[in-house]
């Protein structure tokens, strides 16, 4: 299962709305087939696993990271394929949300003499797929809050745009993350003071995430770097977005911050990468939609800057804290990842 949640890995960030899945295919000690979901439209991780294992498959063990589906969407059903190649075992590691499978997939496997193990290594399925399962179950994004700080909880010096607070390993880990979740998200303030591209650098085969800027007025530069193609402007139902839309950037309107994820639900994004500044990130913490965090500290001191929440403030026997805390060192700088919500 480890290795086909590293299949699955290799899809992250290209699925949406669909899920990364991987599949593995072992016949005795040996390993006949290996598989991932590359994106939505084309075939399921289980196809490729089973196009690698031709006739082994036959009274073979297929792990897969997620229940395999028991429909026909754009592509017919994994487990009448498995079913087909005569595979004797399948182990998932979590079952679909997807009402249109949800313990469908495992019901028909059964059904057909196939023994079933359901729950290996789930956790970490579950939260590999956090984004699907987000989109599906609660109809909105998972919110990944990012930002690195100062030894003295500072994330930009005084009037000063640009200036970065840790090094390259923390920098190359952000880069991954863009790489790997559906969408990045700022607010106008950070648009208008840093222009910034909001691009995957220096990943092999890296991809770009869709920018999405929450700008309540409209009013920031439509020829800024973040209107790339699929580019979405959050914004409020009454603004006045013509020159954006003449852009041909994607508008989105809400009246709040969840109308808004819902809106980036529609629009087939999964996952969001919250990159700030303050005034977003404050919003977003505020009204617990933040569902992750991953903070770098760096070894630095400013004296005075700006803080990456502005608040409201919190009694200290009220302050948000996070479950399944990681701590690791990246060089010089320290990263601190945890949840605010169960997903
Ligand atoms: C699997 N294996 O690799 C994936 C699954 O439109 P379709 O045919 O691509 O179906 C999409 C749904 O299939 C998706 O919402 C999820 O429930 C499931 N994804 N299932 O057996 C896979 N990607
Ligand atoms: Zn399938």
């Amino acid at each position: 299962m480890t290795l086909a949640l590293a299949e699955a890995a290799r899809g992250l960030g290209r699925t949406a709305p669909n899920p990364p899945v991987g599949c593995v295919i072992v016949q005795g000690d040996e390993l006949v087939g290996r598989g991932f979901h590359p994106r939505a439209g084309e075939p399921h991780a289980e196809v490729f696993a089973l196009q690698g294992a031709g006739e082994r498959a036959r009274g073979a063990t297929a792990y897969v990271t997620l229940e395999p589906c028991s429909h026909h969407g754009r592509t017919p059903p994994c487990a009448d394929a498995l079913i087909a190649a005569g595979v004797r075992r399948v182990v998932v590691a979590a079952l679909d949300p997807n009402p249109l499978v949800a313990g469908r997939g495992v019901q028909r496997l059964r059904d057909a003499g196939i023994e079933v193990t359901v729950g290996v290594l789930e956790a970490g399925a579950v939260r590999q797929q956090a984004g699907f399962r987000s989109a599906v179950v609660r109809g909105r994004p998972w919110v990944v809050a990012k930002y690195a700080m100062t030894l003295d909880g500072k994330v930009a010096a005084l009037n000063e745009a640009n200036g970065a607070v840790s090094g390259p390993q923390a920098r190359e880990r952000t880069m991954r993350w863009r790489d790997e979740l559906d969408a990045i998200a700022v607010g106008s303030g950070t648009l208008g003071l840093d222009d910034p591209a909001l691009t995957t650098r220096g990943v092999p085969g890296g991809r770009d995430p869709r920018p999405v800027v929450f700008d309540r007025r409209a009013a920031s530069d439509p020829q800024a770097r973040a209107w790339r193609d699929g580019a979405v402007l959050v914004t409020a139902p009454d603004a006045d977005a013509a020159a954006h839309e003449a852009a041909g950037i994607t508008v989105q309107r809400a009246s709040s911050l969840p109308d808004a994820l819902s809106g980036l639900a529609g629009l087939g994004i999964g996952s969001v990468l919250l990159e700030g500044g303050p005034t977003l990130l404050s919003a977003f913490f505020a009204q617990g939609l933040v569902d992750e965090v991953r903070v770098f500290v760096s070894p630095n001191l400013l004296g005075a800057g700006l803080s990456p929440l502005t608040g409201p403030a919190r009694p200290m026997h009220e302050a948000q804290a996070l479950r399944d805390v990681t701590v690791e060192t990246l060089g010089p700088d320290v990263l601190i990842t945890g949840l605010l919500h169960d997903i």
